[in-house]
């Protein structure tokens, strides 16, 4: 049977594409009997186009999703969009045009860009975030939580920008100033909505250990977000008062005699009191609240303090006085606003110590300096014994914890204390492009929930952009309704919900969508938890925080009975390719440039340029590559292959030309491969061993997700192939070697697949392994001379020891190395050794 000789993806993939379509081979059916997987890639925003980290991603669950279907699996492979959002909004502001038709343009581009990849994907499923058939249901479910109490509406400190008259997430404010206006940021109080996810912060926490399928450091980097701490609250009496005194929060109650100061917060009631009369302090409050909110923010902003002229007793003696500082790096909503300082052993307390020449007293030794007097800038963190504090000296650092909050709780002046460092999630944007927060405002009533039949409270479409601030407060009617208990005029909540709200749930709603509700629960526990999740580590705390509390808060609820939604989770590198700039430092694109010996030149002038890092791929550093540009050159099969060649799949995968070259070459060899099916008889049993060595390790590869070393045997067999005569052995192997690489190359395997098999390769079965062709019949034994290898040689597996010494000593390296020595003892370990001691 002739074929043409090279595989023509422009011609083939869209010709496959269309009929996985028609034959609706990867939509899942909710009520197949066979064992289900739940296949899921974190969903993209439709930003406009798919960037070359989407491919790597989605290429890697694609090729597990239709592993799963050839295993036997009903698969679960669904794709939507993330689709509210600042961008949309910017875009509205910047082109004029209007944040529902910019999204759902990029959706479409996007879309069709993924479907060249020839992905496995149930389309049947998709949806967007921005559609009222998506964000009605959510408003549903915020509602449910919001009758079970999870949800509630509080004033808190806001960054606020004055220019763009919007709340600003921490991650929007870039040293203090906002990140499209560049104004300063104050710190504003608004009435927000917030969910309680501090109700789940144990749960979420325990729950973590259960995610042994989770990488280490994502379950670390969480157990940290949440940031369980025990320790003690205690009481610095007001010197005189009968009880009235400061609360403090402290990890640290064994350093307590090292205490030289007490420092509060700006918003704390006792500094709020005293500023009403004191200007100066008024005034250093204002600059408190002017820093950005977030830890780093605290963390790194200058020390300092304002003196209050207060003093406090300590507990454990009060003769001993301290002064009560106002500080800029304690934080109002954290414990109880207020800590005692201990200098020697807390940084911060040191740096602020220093500045105000306070003093810094050691009480934890880590060795043989007991001394007092502590010198130098770096306080001491670590573990120690206990010193110069009196009856808690010559304990270890825990003990000590324990005895004084065991003495605390007994005389009465602290209580032992967790605390955690999770707040609670505020939910309240005040933007256009997100789903509207389904709450009626009424003078008489209150908040009032929206009644469901009302759901979905749809976004106006008429809304302007053309000044600053929230398009929905400004709508001349949208707000406008009456409430639903007095039927009094009243007012919509314009604020909109964040839109990590959307991603929490949209892999339920995946799993089953009635029009009539937010999902079926028995359907969507067919399917839950999703089986293998993969995505980018930068999600690794909110989205996957907020995802595994809405599922628990939906658990509780009785809306589901799924405590963690993603059994298994992989994050995946990224895709890094060489950057260039021209003399002036500006950057070039790889194709504006040619190499010349060791120097590289600008194509077109012929300027100098410098060859850069290899960095992630980023329009900023111009070394990006087109999923499209590279599909059309290349064909979508030679594109996935380099996605999962190379670079273990956690780990950065450099793009290059010389890597996409050889991708496109192997495509072609496995082309020609399959047009050498011969006829021929006999069997090779070398070679059968071999592929099914293949099909074992494979499939054990892409289950450990580990495809650069499935490529690896893939790319083993084939040679192995073209270097064995015809035979039915290789007849088979070339059938096999097909089946094995379907999952990443599917467009050629079903090409090649129409002259070998029946139906389509994509519903083909994942070939059998005889595990006996798995045992290898000979081993390689090491040969040694008094513990020193001198040769190697394959033997019969299971050769006698009697036989292997015989072997051994035959060795023409071995006699040279005996020379005239006289054998004292041989040693013979089976399948393994043989040891000559002379
Ligand atoms: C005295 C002390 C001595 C402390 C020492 C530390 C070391 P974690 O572990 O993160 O919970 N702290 C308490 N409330 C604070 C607030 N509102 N703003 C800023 N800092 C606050 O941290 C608890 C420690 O952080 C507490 O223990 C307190 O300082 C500080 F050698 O108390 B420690
Ligand atoms: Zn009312």
């Amino acid at each position: 049977m002739s074929q043409p000789d090279r595989f023509n993806p422009h011609v083939a993939d869209a010709r496959w594409q269309k009929i996985w379509e028609d034959q609706a081979s990867f939509v899942a059916d909710d009520t197949s009997p066979k064992p289900r997987s739940y296949v899921l890639e974190m969903f993209p925003y439709p930003s406009g186009r798919i960037h070359i980290g989407h491919v790597r991603n989605y290429t890697m669950g694609d090729v597990l999703a239709r592993y799963k279907r050839m295993t036997g699996h009903e698969v679960l492979h669904p794709m939507g969009w993330d689709a509210f959002g600042m961008p949309a909004e910017n875009a509205a502001m910047e082109k004029g045009v209007h944040p529902g038709g910019w999204t759902r343009d990029n959706i479409a581009n996007m879309k069709a860009q993924l479907k060249r990849l020839g992905f496995a994907i149930d389309w049947t499923r998709e949806l967007a975030t921005c559609e009222p058939e998506y964000y009605g249901h959510e408003q549903a479910l915020f509602l449910k939580l919001y009758a079970a109490g999870l949800v509630y509406r509080k004033e808190s400190a806001v960054n606020w920008d004055p220019v763009d008259m919007t709340v600003l997430a921490n991650e929007q404010v870039i040293d203090g100033k906002g990140w499209r206006s560049g104004a300063p940021v104050e710190r504003r109080k608004l009435s927000q909505w917030f969910l309680k996810i501090t109700d789940f912060a144990d749960e979420l926490l325990e729950g973590l250990s259960s995610l042994d399928q989770w990488p280490d450091k994502v379950r670390l980097m969480q157990e940290n977000w949440i940031g369980k701490s025990k320790g003690l609250r205690c009481r610095f009496a007001f010197p005189g008062s009968s009880g009235d005194g400061i609360d403090v929060y402290t990890t640290r109650p064994d350093t307590m005699f090292g205490a030289s100061f007490v420092a509060i917060a700006a918003d704390h009631p006792v500094a709020q009191k005293l500023a009403t009369n004191a200007p100066e302090l008024q005034a250093f409050i204002e600059e408190c609240r002017k820093g950005g909110t977030t830890a780093a923010d605290i963390e790194t902003a200058e020390k300092k303090g304002f003196n209050t002229g207060l003093t406090v007793e300590h507990p454990l003696d009060p003769s001993w006085h301290l002064p009560v500082y106002v500080a800029n790096f304690v934080l109002m909503d954290y414990g109880t606003g207020a800590i005692f300082g201990c200098p020697a052993h807390d940084q911060r307390d040191l740096d602020f110590a220093r500045k105000y020449d306070l003093p810094v007293t050691r009480v934890v030794s880590d060795g043989d300096i007991t001394d007092s007097h502590f010198a130098g800038d770096v306080a001491y963190t670590g573990p120690g014994t206990i010193v110069n504090s009196h009856w808690l000296n010559g304990l270890s650092v825990e003990h000590a914890i324990a005895d004084v909050i065991a003495k605390a709780e007994s005389e009465g002046w602290g209580k032992g204390q967790t605390q955690y460092r999770l707040r609670d999630w505020g939910v309240s944007r005040q933007r256009y492009w997100g789903t509207p927060i389904p709450i009626i405002h009424c003078d008489t009533c209150g908040a009032v929930a929206v009644p469901e039949a009302q759901l979905p409270v749809k976004l106006p479409e008429d809304v302007t952009f053309d000044i600053p601030g929230n398009p929905l407060d400004r709508h001349p009617t949208w707000s406008k309704v009456d409430c639903p208990q007095c039927h009094k005029p009243a007012r919509r909540e314009t604020d909109t919900l964040d839109t990590f709200v959307d991603s929490s749930w949209y892999f339920i709603r995946f799993a089953s969508q009635p029009d009539d509700k937010p999902f079926d629960r028995a359907v969507a526990e067919k399917w839950l938890p999703v089986q293998q999740y993969i995505g980018g580590v930068e999600h690794a705390i909110l989205h996957l925080l907020y995802a595994r509390f809405w599922t628990r808060a939906l658990s509780h609820i009785g809306m589901i009975d799924v405590k963690e939604p993603f059994a298994s989770l992989f994050t995946q590198g990224m895709v890094t390719h060489q950057t260039f700039q021209d003399a002036d430092g500006k950057w070039l694109s790889p194709e504006q440039v040619t190499r010349s010996g060791d120097n590289w030149t600008i194509a077109e002038t012929g300027a100098p340029a410098t060859a850069g890092r290899i960095e992630k791929m980023s329009k900023s550093k111009k070394n990006v590559v087109d999923p499209d540009d590279i599909v059309d050159q290349y064909g979508a099969d030679a594109v996935r292959w380099f996605m999962l060649s190379d670079s273990p799949p956690e780990r950065d995968l450099e793009w290059s030309e010389a890597g996409i070259e050889g991708c496109w070459r192997f495509v072609q060899r496995l082309w020609r491969l399959t047009g050498q099916v011969s006829g021929a008889e006999g069997e090779d049993k070398a070679l059968l061993r071999k592929t099914h060595q293949a099909i074992s390790s494979v499939g054990a590869d892409i289950e450990a997700l580990s495809f650069n070393k499935a490529v690896a045997k893939i790319y083993d067999l084939a040679n192995a192939i073209e270097k064995a005569a015809p035979s039915a052995s290789r007849d088979a192997a070339i059938k096999t070697i097909l089946l094995l690489s379907a999952p990443m190359v599917p467009h050629l395997a079903e090409e090649a697949w129409t002259k070998l098999g029946a139906g389509l390769i994509a519903d083909a079965s994942w070939p059998d392994v005889d595990p006996a062709l798995l045992v290898e019949d000979e081993v390689t034994i090491a040969i040694q001379v008094q513990g020193k290898l001198r040769d190697t040689l394959t033997v019969a597996k299971g050769l006698g020891q009697d036989d292997m010494q015989a072997l051994a000593l035959a060795s023409q390296k071995v006699q040279h190395a005996i020379g005239d020595a006289e054998i004292r003892k041989v040693i013979v370990v089976p399948d393994r050794l043989v040891n000559i001691v002379i």
